[in-house]
């Protein structure tokens, strides 16, 4: 997908730092962070969203949460928070399979 910013960061078009490079998956800090920690897990492969990389190649979401799990030992979280926010209506605005970690400081639930 030319046009698809997160295709551009992990092929390195544009040059983020990348916290995570394995298994077809990388990771970057996100722009907007919720949390001391707010690092996105995505695919290089484009899929729209979590639910299209689950119907395409299940594996994929696994390799997402094995990534996530190896970021938070890095980052020596005791405790995140993963989730997908799939489709506009839960709040997804970037239209490539990505995956939030969140960590740092203490979650509420239920979401907002
Ligand atoms: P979502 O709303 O779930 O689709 O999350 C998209 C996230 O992506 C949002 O938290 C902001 C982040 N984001 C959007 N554009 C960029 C970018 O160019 N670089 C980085 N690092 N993060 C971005």
């Amino acid at each position: 997908m030319s046009e698809c910013i997160f295709c551009k960061i992990a092929n390195q078009e544009i040059p983020v730092p990348l916290l995570y490079d394995r298994d077809g998956v990388v990771a970057f800090s996100d722009l907007n962070p919720q949390a001391p920690v707010h690092v996105l897990v995505i695919p290089k492969v484009h899929h729209e969203s979590a639910a299209q990389s689950a119907a395409a190649n299940p594996a994929v979401i696994g390799a997402l949460f094995a990534a996530a799990a190896s970021l938070a030992l890095e980052h020596g979280l005791d405790g995140y928070r993963t989730t997908f926010n799939t489709g506009e209506s839960a709040g997804q605005s970037v239209f490539h399979t990505h995956m939030h970690l969140l960590g740092g400081r203490p979650f509420a639930w239920p979401p907002g």
